[in-house]
């Protein structure tokens, strides 16, 4: 491969890898809050076990140094679907549209993720595919890892947006120390 076009791809990736609040569909309220990207577990220091139970998480609230790279394991322990979400208010209220309508059409139905489902077209070029690299979405019994990189501040919470959870109290704080 030509070396100049190596460093153009892989600059591209890396800008491509960032999550900003404000970007894509999720950017409802232009916030432009930087809430980290997608880490390497090589990188994590430290292992956060995060259980969901019907509706709060324990933890309630997870401390992290500016930059730190976290490996979560995020354990559904409840009995029924659950996300974890590492997001802003706002685009958690976002995707809470989004859960809204895979609940409408059957995807997540209380205990149970239909995946054949999350394939079928919409109609407008989107599927209803949950494949935010920023959440894990789990039926009861399941977990899954997430290594995320936290930005070195910001308003961040981590949250469930399947409908009524959040409403619930299904959200803590992420605390920079
Ligand atoms: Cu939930």
């Amino acid at each position: 491969m030509n070396p100049a076009r190596f460093v153009v791809a892989a600059v591209a990736l890396s800008v491509s890898s960032f999550v900003f609040a404000a970007g894509g569909h999720h950017g409802a309220h232009g916030e432009g809050v930087n809430i980290g990207e997608v880490g390497k577990a090589s990188d994590a220091d430290r292992t956060i076990t995060v259980q969901m139970h019907d509706n709060y998480y324990e933890p309630e609230s997870i401390a992290v140094k500016p930059g730190e790279t976290v490996r979560f394991v995020v354990e559904n322990k409840g009995s029924l679907v659950h996300e974890f979400n590492i997001g802003t208010a706002a685009t958690h209220e976002a995707h809470q549209e989004e859960m809204m309508m895979m609940v409408n059409h059957g995807v997540i139905d209380g205990g149970t993720i239909h995946h054949d489902m999350m394939e079928m077209d919409m109609g407008n070029g989107h599927s209803m595919k949950h494949d935010d690299p920023n959440s894990v979405l789990l039926e009861p019994g399941k977990s899954q890892e997430l290594v995320w990189t936290f930005a070195e501040s910001g308003t961040i919470e981590f949250a469930c947006n399947v409908p009524g959870h959040y409403q619930a109290g299904m959200y803590g704080e992420v605390v920079f120390d």
